[in-house]
């Protein structure tokens, strides 16, 4: 992140959780970009952004006019940095090897949304659809770690996209405990195979992150868990 008084070449605008903006800002600081957050008033601001949500990423100066570069959704401010900062494959298969999780996690995420908002007739089935994503998911990621084992990442032996993205997604699951349903955290945590855990361990641990984690905390207390 830039100092309070230098002009940051990038802003990302979000509300202060980790949410969809999190991937964005575990890439802006493994760059260690020149970077800000902002968090607009809201809705005040509303009127203001694109297509009237957050995330938005601004990045000042780069279109070729001299304007600013202002680009929204998630997912498309994440693989723009992504790729700006060469943390996806330039191959296109195998950056859409790990394009997919990001993909999958929203789906996941959605479920349990939806999950809350159900009638209690309907919340035992919405719960079971995200039950079994989560469950996939874990096996795929678990197999992930376990045929890269020779490094701390899901592919290859470099950070890339598809670690933050899967970092990002336990933190908004372990975040969703604090700010939804307490019995999330538990849950989630019972899931966990030894292998994610010593990959989100890692991750805690990751140099490239620690401006971001000694401010926003690790997962290890979630981990810990038996
Ligand atoms: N598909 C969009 C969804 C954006 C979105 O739903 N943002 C929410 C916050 S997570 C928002 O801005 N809510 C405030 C509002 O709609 O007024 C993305 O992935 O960026």
């Amino acid at each position: 992140m830039t100092t309070d008084n230098a002009a940051p070449s990038y802003i990302l605008r979000y509300f202060p959780v980790a949410a969809l903006a999190e991937t964005s800002r575990l890439l802006l600081t493994a760059a260690k970009a020149d970077w800000k957050e902002e968090n607009p008033e809201w809705p005040a601001e509303k009127p203001n952004q694109p297509f009237g949500r957050l995330p938005v990423l601004i990045e000042k100066g780069a279109e070729d006019d001299g304007s600013d570069f202002v680009l929204s959704e998630s997912a498309t401010i994440e693989r723009y940095l992504a790729r700006t900062f060469g943390f996806i494959p330039t191959d296109l298969k195998q950056a859409a090897r790990q394009e997919q999780f990001r993909d999958q996690h929203i789906d996941i995420i959605t479920a349990f949304f939806v999950s809350l908002k159900s009638s209690e007739a309907a919340r035992e089935e919405m719960l079971e659809n995200f039950n079994e994503m989560l469950d996939k998911i874990i096996e795929l990621q678990t197999n992930l770690v376990r045929n890269n084992a020779r490094s701390n990442y899901l592919f290859g032996s470099s950070l890339s996209y598809a670690d933050m993205v899967t970092y990002a997604f336990y933190r908004l699951l372990f975040m969703y405990a604090v700010t939804h349903q307490a019995a999330i955290g538990p849950h989630v945590a019972s899931k966990l195979t030894p292998e994610i855990k010593t990959f989100l361990g890692n991750m805690d641990a990751e140099p490239m992150f620690e401006k971001h984690l000694s401010s926003s905390g690790c997962l290890a207390p979630y981990l810990a868990t038996k």
